[in-house]
């Protein structure tokens, strides 16, 4: 069939005549156009289908579950009512993640429907549904904490890609369908008319409409797949797997007057999703139990290679330790605690059997990183360092290493903690430097005496205040802190109540605040009678030093 040259003029029937043709030179302007109900979702539905796969492919980069249709089911599940949620598995097992998805499809091709009413005419209202399901995908991946900081780049291009395809996809649609009048607007059921000469204009950007959508159905299709490809093992499925841990010995429960959150200061236990995050990976590793195995070599008598089975079926001991990031400032919050559920670090170690000479505890991450710990440290007895598999009695969530890390109480994470952790070599401190140290930091990096001032919070009037805040000294354990009003004399804080060496401690005082400025500064002595030195250290190579001041002005 030949393709005749584009005429102006374009035809339909209107209602009441049926198949009249148009004048030829009554050409109107795209604008008069009205779209058939079915062109008008189509079109939102094809830009939908075109910003989720769009999402989909970059998920695959950032992290899966960064896909927006797969945030918005995994806040669907989160939200939903828990007797909701049980329903869907006893209804549907293993297949309810498919029926949610299923179902959050449906619910989009409902919204399409009723949005490609709305946008027969103008591009408006499907314009302002793609932006408001893309708030919708954004707001899910961001209040995802188990996701890496790129993993927002997934709902932000899909929503790009919403928002360029749709009013191209619209303007090449209304310039097809476009009313025999040349009246603005047609009735509902217009329908182009495509015989005779009039027709062509109408064939050639019906040919264009319907070429581009098909374009766009495409390669949607293939960005959907390639994401669906290469987005690698499903680590959260693998997390959601793990059946709830029973620990041999469970941490002792906390003691009432532990924090002084009360008064400003964190919970004595950091809810995992505050839990301080920090690495270097910038796409989290995703590693599934079924791929996981640990290896212990190098200055051993019996090397070990682990499956996630085999290191759980070990005694699980449940302890509450606070870990800390070298990179703290002072008075800043890289720092947390919690109930890390997991193995005895040192009864594997012997078992393994360390050889004389071995100095290092090399440990490396599914990610690279590795981090070198002193293996007197690691095996003294009371040191309590584990293969941490548990954090606040779920699996670890992936940022903070799923399947297995390393916790060592009084030590920086960087020389100690390493997440996603899959090999641990026991060799000299000649062989191997960790990640860190040939960067500028300390080999060895004990945890430094801290406090820090977190409240009050909010208003202050002028009188007697209660100051609260937070201090450690990991391992070693606080013995006092002391405040003081600008350089009025030093004042003894009342201390939370102690959980073990191994975890933070809150302290609270009642200071007077007189109207105005009033700088309030803090210090802690740790057990081994030592105060924290006044003059500042920067946080490299080894940790920060200095006293804490805030600055309160009271009305
Ligand atoms: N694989 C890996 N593990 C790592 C790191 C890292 O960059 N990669 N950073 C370390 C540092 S510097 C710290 S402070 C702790 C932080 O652990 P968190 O993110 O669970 O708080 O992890 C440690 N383990
Ligand atoms: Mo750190």
């Amino acid at each position: 069939m030949d393709t005749p040259p584009e005429q102006p003029g374009r035809a339909s029937a209107g209602p009441d005549d049926g198949a009249r043709r148009a004048d030829a030179d009554a050409s109107t302007a795209p604008d008069g156009a009205r779209l058939p109900l079915g062109t008008a979702v189509l079109v939102v539905v094809l830009a939908l289908f075109a910003a989720l796969t769009a999402g989909h492919l970059v998920a695959a980069v950032v992290g899966p579950g960064a896909s927006p249709l797969v945030a918005v089911g995994n806040s669907v599940i989160d939200l939903a009512p828990s007797w909701l949620v049980e329903f869907g598995k006893d209804v549907f097992g293993t297949k309810n993640k498919l029926v949610l998805l299923l179902g959050i499809g449906l619910a989009l091709v409902l919204l399409g429907v009723a949005t490609g009413a709305a946008s027969r005419r103008k591009a408006a209202p499907g314009v302002g549904l793609i932006a408001a399901l893309g708030a919708v995908g954004i707001a899910a991946v961001v209040t995802r904490t188990e996701l890496g900081q790129l993993a927002v780049a997934a709902p932000i291009v899909g929503l790009l890609v919403g928002i360029v395809v749709f009013p191209w996809l619209h303007r090449l649609a209304r310039e097809t369908y476009v009313d025999s009048s040349g009246n603005a607007g047609g009735a509902d059921d217009v329908r182009t008319v495509r015989t005779g000469a009039d027709a062509r204009l109408t064939d050639a950007s019906r040919r264009r409409f319907i070429g581009s959508s098909l374009g766009v159905a495409a390669g949607a299709g293939v960005a959907g797949l390639t994401g669906q490809a290469f987005a690698g093992p499903d680590v959260q499925a693998s997390r959601a797997d793990i059946a709830p841990f029973q620990p041999k010995t469970t941490a002792p429960p906390i003691p009432k007057g532990a924090d002084f959150a009360a008064n400003g200061t964190p919970t004595l236990i950091t809810p995992n999703r505050d839990f301080y995050t920090i690495h270097t990976a910038l796409v989290v590793p995703r590693v599934p139990v079924d791929d996981w195995t640990l290896r212990i070599h190098g200055m051993v008598d019996r090397p070990l290679t682990l499956t996630y089975d085999e290191l759980r079926q070990r005694p699980l001991v449940e302890r509450t330790l606070t870990l800390a990031c070298v990179s703290n400032p002072v008075g800043g919050r890289l720092i947390s605690t919690a109930n890390f559920i997991g193995v005895d670090l040192r009864d594997l170690l012997q078992e393994a059997g360390v050889k004389p000479g071995a100095e290092q505890l090399y440990s490396t991450s599914h990610d690279g990183f590795t981090a070198g710990t002193p293996v007197d440290v690691v095996m003294e007895p009371d040191r309590r360092a584990m293969l941490a598999l548990g954090m606040n009695g779920e699996p670890l969530p992936v940022s903070h290493g799923f399947p297995v890390r390393m916790v060592v109480p009084g030590l920086y994470g960087f020389v100690s903690a390493t997440k996603w952790l899959v090999d641990l070599e026991l060799t000299t401190w000649d062989a191997k430097q960790g990640y860190w140290q040939p960067r500028g930091w300390a080999r060895e990096a004990p945890v430094k005496t801290q406090s820090r001032i977190d409240g009050p919070l909010g208003d202050i009037t002028a009188g007697d205040v209660v100051v609260a805040g937070t201090a450690w000294a990991p391992h070693v354990g606080i013995d006092a802190v002391e405040v003081r009003v600008d350089d009025g004399p030093w004042q003894r804080a009342e201390l939370s109540t102690e959980v073990s060496v191994d975890t933070w401690r809150m302290w609270r005082a009642t200071v007077r605040m007189s109207r105005g400025e009033n700088t309030v500064t803090c210090r802690a002595t740790d057990r081994t009678g030592a105060t924290q030195p006044e003059v500042e250290t920067p946080v490299a190579p080894d940790g920060a030093t200095g006293w804490h001041s805030v600055t309160f002005t009271a009305r």
